[in-house]
């Protein structure tokens, strides 16, 4: 620990310097954002000094490094992280005291930076601590979104999408780097030269430059020895003018050329799992592909000049899903065009740099850009990807001879329709390596999805599972059941998080049951009271608290969430003695705004919690909570509070899911369907200790083979055909019949695309087996010890580890 030799004496003296010096007030005068900053800039004192080493060691050692290319990264917030981190968390704590100030306090003043939507982004942020913490050489690249993703506000039940403005009070996280600026070309037109020696020479000459300004996060490893960064791209208008293109008669309007430019990074988009197609979003992956490339060709020609024959040993880009496909192509223009390079000596440096991560299987939800829409925004790599696919079809045709069928299949240009770039078969073939996030998933890449591939290529694909940090998803989000561990196991789970197996000896010792237990109960009452600030609903630390925190999505199914606690509401309703113990169905989630039915689902469930919330008749037996504004800090205190944890999506459909690990890792019991990493936790903690029900993917499959229909589920179950029929009347919606009807149709006239009523019988049954367990305290606090203490395999340290392994070839570099 580096900074963990600092005293509390010392911090409280940077605290109060930094108050006087740097925000011009003082200790009696400072509001609560002041202490934040103050503290921020105490903090950042020790994360520079780190910085600046880890770039000098990186530098004099050459060290070969990963470049994480992602459209998004969802970072939360970082004080307590980085107080982590940097082992400074109590002693700034005891400073802050001291001063008559709580930590707490002012760590909750701090804004998320909301940067991602989900999963994915949530992902790339916790492998970023990762990498720093095991000492390896890496740079994290994306956009710096003005506005992230949207505050999310419940009117009269229903979503409201507010902006998100994280930085208007500025971000002490960050420091500005314009002497690091790229200008990045768009639209315009490729001419074709000869040069002297015959070669065809392309000049690309673009319409618009912007500028991208690098903004660069510190992000602290844990022990606080690496420091490595995130850089994060603003675009800005530039003063560039292309006479060029003006006087061909292109551009009338430079000045709303300029109001584009500084759109670039203005806003994230909110859809996850959906492909619009829009200019800007293609635009956005473009600039911050572009301006890291450059980046990182300037730092490679610093140390090598003009060669290039060591650039595939220094560098390896992973790229986050198909969003920085780009970078592909644009690579290849770098190399040939600007390098003048032999087309095939760039592509074989091109497909040793890139390793592509799919997240998804959702047809919706594969990128496909228009071809009317690339040659219009970035015409020269329209070229280069022709030339890539007319290489490759040449060797399809050798494979397969004389079949069209194949060759249209694996086109990256998709005919038919309207010609569409397919951005995952540009991945697959520009990458050396291929990776899905789950066994199953990545088992479902290779034979569904790209089977083809698999076959020219069978060593190219492979599996990393994913994986979380335990730094902030354990010790900084659950303190008390941290020292817990550290009492038992000693400190130094979070660097090695198969250590938690040995608390699997107190699985049955009593003792342990009740001070995990205890935990849990101290948890459940902050989250109650949270939930009453935020909502005004009172709920019982005594019942059992049920969360289902995600994207909003048809394939995660909170409808069918929905649809049992209304059975379970039915159930109390017409038998008051319904046996079942207390339970609070907590929920989290956004909707991306364009998404109707993800809305009408959030919708139904404040109007169902209305009505069962103030229904005296289910006896408290039943609580419905949607807790608004989901987001990395508030999951951070959802998490530690649940005791289950509902991972419910239709076989096939979840790549990975990472709140599974997360719950599971705090004591949650899963309830879950074969999907995804639920089948590694199973794996894991073992059949008795959690809950599976539902189709599995070959079931799936098979169900739809045999013409699925879900009137069967309807006539046949007469609790299935009551909730649904209770959704279109006006029970929850007084004097609005059918408000909440559309989930209804979606389930029948639509064909129930997500299995939801297939599932549902075996779902209740485990829900009762749910009920059955936590009735019996001990069975319950042995089922949710053995889960803490089999989570090891989930640390994202593993995952790191293995793209080292597998992908990545990379070694740590000690900063002292
Ligand atoms: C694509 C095109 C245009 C606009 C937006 C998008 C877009 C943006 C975000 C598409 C997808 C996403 C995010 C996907 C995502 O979060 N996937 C999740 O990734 C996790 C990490 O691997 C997995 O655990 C989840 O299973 C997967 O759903």
């Amino acid at each position: 620990m580096v900074a963990a030799s600092l005293t509390k004496d010392k911090i409280k003296e940077s605290i109060v310097n930094h108050l006087h010096c740097t925000l011009g007030t003082d200790e009696n005068k400072a509001n609560n954002h002041a202490w934040w900053k103050a503290t921020c800039a105490a903090i950042n004192e020790q994360v520079l000094e780190q910085l600046r080493k880890t770039q000098k060691t990186h530098y004099f050692n050459d060290t070969r490094a990963v470049h994480y290319f992602s459209a998004e990264y969802l970072m939360g917030r970082l004080m307590s992280n980085n107080l982590h981190n940097l082992g400074m968390f109590d002693a700034t704590e005891q400073a802050l005291h001291e001063l008559g100030i709580n930590l707490t306090d002012v760590m909750e003043g701090e804004p998320d930076m909301a940067l991602g939507n989900g999963g994915l982004g949530r992902l790339a942020a916790c492998y970023i601590d990762s990498l720093a913490t095991m000492e390896l050489p890496a740079l994290g690249y994306g956009l710096h979104y003005e506005h992230g993703l949207f505050r999310q506000e419940i009117q009269n039940g229903a979503q409201i999408e507010r902006p998100d403005s994280w930085r208007d009070y500025g971000n002490p996280w960050e420091i500005c780097r314009p002497e690091s600026i790229q200008e990045i070309p768009l639209y315009g037109y490729v001419e074709t030269k000869y040069g002297h020696d015959g070669r065809i020479q392309k000049e690309w000459h673009p319409g618009l430059i912007v500028k991208g300004l690098p903004w660069d996060i510190p992000i602290v490893g844990y022990g606080g020895n690496t420091v490595n960064v995130l850089r994060l791209w603003e675009s800005q208008a530039s003063d560039y003018f292309n006479w060029d293109v003006f006087n061909a008669g292109g551009y009338l309007d430079a000045h709303a050329e300029n109001v584009k430019a500084e759109t670039i990074s203005k806003v994230l988009y909110p859809n996850d799992e959906t492909h619009a197609g829009k200019e800007l979003r293609l635009i956005q992956q473009y600039f911050f592909c572009a301006c890291s490339l450059k980046d990182i060709i300037r730092r490679y020609k610093r140390a090598h000049g003009d060669d290039w024959s060591r650039f595939v040993d220094q560098v390896v880009i992973q790229l986050n899903d198909t969003h920085p496909a780009i970078a592909i192509p644009e690579l290849m223009r770098i190399l040939v065009d600007r390098a003048e390079m032999d087309w095939d000596k760039a592509w074989n440096i091109t497909t040793k740099v890139f390793a592509y991560t799919n997240h998804t299987l959702l047809p919706e939800a594969l990128e496909k850009w228009s071809v009317r829409l690339m040659e219009h925004v970035l015409p020269r790599h329209l070229e280069i990807i022709y030339e890539i696919n007319q290489r490759f079809m040449d060797e399809v045709d050798a494979r397969w001879p004389n079949n069209p069928g194949i060759k249209s299949k694996l086109s990256i240009i998709e005919e038919g329709g309207e010609k569409m770039v397919r951005m995952g078969h540009l991945s697959v073939i520009g990458s050396y390596a291929v990776n899905g996030v789950a066994e199953i998933h990545s088992k479902l890449v290779k034979e569904d999805l790209f089977p083809e591939f698999n076959e020219i290529w069978p060593t190219k694909f492979t599996n990393v599972t994913n994986g979380i940090t335990p730094r902030r998803w354990l010790k900084a989000c659950n303190p008390e059941l941290s020292k817990l561990i550290d009492s038992k196991i000693g400190d130094d789970w979070p660097l090695h998080l198969d250590k938690l197996r040995e608390l699997g000896k107190y699985a049955d010792d009593p003792a342990f049951q009740e001070q995990f237990m205890g935990i849990k109960r101290q948890n459940k009452v902050a989250l109650a009271d949270e939930v009453m600030k935020l909502t005004g609903i009172e709920i019982s630390p005594d019942a059992i608290f049920d969360i289902q925190i995600k994207r909003l999505h048809e394939y995660k199914r909170q409808h069918l969430n929905l649809l049992h606690i209304m059975a379970l509401y039915k159930r109390l309703l017409e038998n008051p003695g319904y046996d079942m113990h207390p339970r609070v169905f907590l929920f989290g989630a956004k909707a991306a705004p364009g998404y109707k039915l993800a809305k009408d689902i959030i919708y139904a469930i404040n109007k169902v919690a209305e009505k069962v919330n103030n229904d005296t008749r289910v006896n408290h037996k039943l609580k419905v909570v949607f807790l608004p504004n989901y987001r990395v800090s508030l999951a951070e205190k959802m998490i530690p509070a649940a005791d289950v944890s509902q991972q419910i999506s239709t076989a096939g459909k979840e790549a990975s899911g990472t709140g599974n690990m997360k719950l599971a890792l705090n004591g949650a019991i899963t309830l879950g369907t074969l999907d995804g990493a639920n089948i590694e936790i199973a794996e894991e903690v073992g059949d008795e200790n959690i809950f599976i029900f539902g189709n599995t993917v070959e079931q799936v499959n098979e169900l739809w083979a045999n013409g699925y229909n879900p009137y069967d589920y309807y006539y046949k179950n007469p609790e299935i055909k009551a909730v649904l029929d209770w959704l279109e009347s006006d029970y929850f919606t007084p004097g609005k019949p059918g408000a909440l009807a559309s989930i209804k149709h979606s389930l029948l006239e639509h064909g129930d695309a997500y299995l939801a009523l297939a599932d549902f019988e075996s779902y209740s049954e485990a829900n009762k087996a749910v009920d059955k367990l936590y009735r019996d305290k001990k069975a319950w606090a042995k089922a949710a010890i053995i889960n803490t203490a089999n989570m090891g395999k989930f640390t994202s340290d593993r995952c790191i580890a293995e793209y080292v392994d597998k992908i990545w070839r990379l070694k740590p570099c000690n900063v002292d």
